[in-house]
């Protein structure tokens, strides 16, 4: 696949929950199992193929713990049987490594591995080098599908050195996670930087944050990218106005790609693009 075609459908990701996005800011942002289940529906409905998942306990707080994202996936498949499952070892800012390592366990569809350590806002998200080998060998070994979350610049560098090393294997999937305070801003210029160093034959997408994730994801669908959007990165609609639901988020993108001649992909095309196994 060329870096700048649009004659592939674009996969569109969700990102439900995240880990940092509360209540209070967001009231429709769904926490327990079924909420998230409901969510994913919706959004799949809306042209969803992946869901990228981070859970919460009963009380709205970040988890890793295998039990909760298990009580999730169980709820999620019960709705949309086959979506595609990418369970987070990014975790929030702070957590021990011991437990973002943990929903590996599970042996999901995917999971996120973080190619890097940087300031995030006020935080620091720590990303050892050895950290990022181990979990890269683990996923390796539960037949995990990384999707490379990069933030800047240096850390598409650190995967392509990890690619070399044998460490990281094909079919590599790139997320670029641009406009967190820390690393490259939703600049369309970054964007373009970061897929003009890409390789031929790499899947790559974008989940813009904030005020970013729109014009982003527009700048994907035309580059021949991938998108990725949802309440993790972004909580609203409009400038000031909260978005009602994940889908109608996702309802905006798909919209945008048909207008512009991009197929959006259905989960089984997502599939076997990805060459991720079918389900069903
Ligand atoms: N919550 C962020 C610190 C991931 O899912 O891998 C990291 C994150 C990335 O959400
Ligand atoms: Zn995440």
């Amino acid at each position: 696949m060329s870096n700048f075609t649009i004659n592939h459908p674009a996969i569109l990701t969700c990102a439900l929950t995240g880990a940092e996005t509360t209540r209070e800011k967001q009231p429709n942002l769904p926490i327990t199992p079924e909420e998230q289940a409901i969510a994913a529906e919706e959004a799949v409905r809306a042209g969803a193929s992946i869901i990228h998942l981070h859970v919460r306990e009963e009380d709205g707080k970040p988890s890793q713990r295998p039990e909760r994202f298990q009580e999730a996936i169980i709820a999620i498949r019960k709705r949309v049987p086959d979506v595609i499952i990418q369970l987070s070892t990014g975790g929030a800012v702070g957590e021990s490594i011991d437990n973002r390592a943990l929903p590996l366990t599970l042996k999901p569809d995917m999971a996120s591995l973080n190619l890097g350590t940087m300031n995030f806002g006020e935080d620091v998200f720590y990303n050892h080098p050895r950290d990022i080998v181990a979990l890269a060998s683990r996923m390796h070994q539960h037949g995990v599908m990384p999707e490379l979350e990069i933030y800047e610049a240096g850390m598409l560098e650190s995967a392509f050195r990890l690619a070399k090393q044998g460490i990281l294997r094909e079919p590599l999937h790139f997320q670029f996670v641009l406009g967190v305070p820390g690393g490259m801003s939703g600049d369309p210029r970054n964007l373009m930087h970061l897929v003009s160093l890409l390789p031929k034959d790499v899947h790559w997408g974008v989940a813009g944050v904030g005020r970013f994730q729109l014009p982003l994801a527009v700048q994907a669908l035309l580059l021949g990218g991938h998108v990725r959007v949802g309440f993790e990165d972004n909580i609203f609609y409009t400038k000031g106005v909260v978005a009602q639901s994940n889908a109608q988020l996702l309802e905006r993108v798909a919209r945008i790609a048909r207008e512009i001649g991009r197929e959006v992909a259905t989960i089984t095309q997502a599939r076997e693009m990805l060459g991720l196994k079918k389900l069903k």
